[in-house]
């Protein structure tokens, strides 16, 4: 064992808090297997057993951005090749069809469209409640909704659009858009996009109208080993005032994104490994106490190395996807689908045992594409 290891592990077992200093010793530790059984002792006491998945509809409305980060390969310019939107019509249908096949959540998230109204996105919610009203709405990074702000003349009204949205349909926020909450990775990697402040007040304020979000960091680009402590300090920070607050908005899970470099602005860098993968995701179960759940992100992280972090603190591997345009790991194209079987195999192959879950983490019981809710998530508060 890493003698580095010793005092965090001590502190692991005995339910304290970890400092920046030990999130640090953690990442930069070479004992991969010391870290992983950590992070396994805290999945463990807080979710034994189980691997949450769900039945879900990933959409993403337009790849048209008024942003050209360095990192994303989904953005196209308005009539650039590629460059498409969808109408109402079509999310419309999509639902229907998600609705149909049994999925209970869509996620939905795009580019920073620099011409379509805030009608467009309030309309497109109340087509989908109307298509179709047992999905739950997963719908906006926090830089959209500064956006959907911005196009409304209304930049410092997020409270406002957010109750907008709210009313026609919205049930949550995801967790994109986050990257790396540092100002000099931000000029670098992501410059124009909205900085960690605003970010963190976005969802700040979902909470507080007692919306649920997820919350994401985007690593192993041009980001520090401190960069990605720092990040999850402010994370872990901004939860404490959401389980402290007077209402039950806050981020139920965090998403560790592994930089894809493939047609990116910065394709000359590697990207993370998977052992990087899997110790960071072993860092954040561990720094982030007050968070209940970690998802890998199977479209990304793959479902083999999803399968395996599950042994490293990981608790939820996303969903069935169907449609993904974000990122194509190993030349994937749009359509990245799971079947539930495969990921219920693929949880069971692992030693877990699957749960299906809603977006709120409830246990969900399935017939066929019927479904309903049987119990409540696991709650889990701050820690001193
Ligand atoms: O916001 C963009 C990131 C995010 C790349 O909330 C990239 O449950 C890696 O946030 N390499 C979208 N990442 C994905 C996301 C997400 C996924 C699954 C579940 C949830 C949830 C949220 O992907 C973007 C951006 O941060 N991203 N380009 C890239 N080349």
């Amino acid at each position: 064992m890493d003698f580095d290891l010793k005092p965090i592990a001590e502190k692991v077992r005995t339910g304290q808090r970890l400092s920046a200093a030990d999130g640090l010793t953690l990442l930069r530790s070479r004992d991969l297997w010391t870290i992983g059984e950590l992070a396994d002792h805290v999945r463990q006491k807080l979710h034994g057993r189980r691997a949450y998945y769900n039945v879900n509809r990933h959409l993403n409305y337009s790849n048209i951005c008024a942003l050209s980060c360095k990192f994303c390969s989904f953005f196209r310019k308005k009539g650039q090749d590629g460059a498409y939107e969808f109408s109402i019509e079509q999310i419309a249908q999509q639902a229907r069809r998600a609705s149909e096949a049994g999925a209970t959540e869509m996620h939905i998230v795009g580019g920073l469209h620099p011409w379509l109204p805030l009608s467009y996105y309030t309309e497109m919610l109340r087509a989908i409640r109307e298509a179709a009203p047992t999905l739950h709405i997963k719908a906006f990074t926090a830089v959209e909704v500064v956006h959907l702000a911005r196009i409304s003349g209304r930049p410092h009204r997020i409270d406002q659009v957010l109750c907008e949205l709210k009313e026609a349909g919205l049930g949550s926020l995801p967790g994109g858009g986050a990257e790396v909450f540092d100002d000099r990775v931000h000029d670098e990697a992501f410059k124009g996009k909205i900085r960690s402040d605003q970010w963190l007040q976005v969802h700040r304020t979902a909470h507080a109208l007692g919306l649920m979000s997820n919350a994401t960091i985007l690593y192993g680009h041009v980001e520090s080993l401190e960069d990605r402590v720092h990040h999850l300090c402010m994370l872990r920070e901004a939860q404490d005032e959401a389980v402290g607050g007077n209402h039950p908005g806050r981020f139920q899970t965090v998403i560790p994104l592994p930089f894809v470099p493939d047609d990116s602005q910065l394709q000359h860098l590697p990207g993370p490994s998977g052992l990087d993968d899997l110790k960071m995701l072993a860092v954040c179960r561990l720094m982030l106490d007050n968070f209940a759940h970690v998802k890998a992100f199977w479209v990304m992280q793959t479902l083999g190395l999803s399968q395996l972090a599950l042994q490293f603190g990981v608790d939820d591997i996303d969903g069935t996807v169907v449609w993904y345009d974000i990122t194509k790991v190993g030349g994937a194209d749009t359509h990245q689908e799971v079947s539930v079987a495969d990921l219920r195999r693929a949880v069971c192959e692992a030693g877990f045992e699957p749960v299906e879950r809603d977006t709120l983490y409830r246990r969900v019981q399935r017939d066929g594409a019927r479904w309903r809710v049987i119990e409540e998530p696991v709650a889990v508060g701050a820690s001193s």
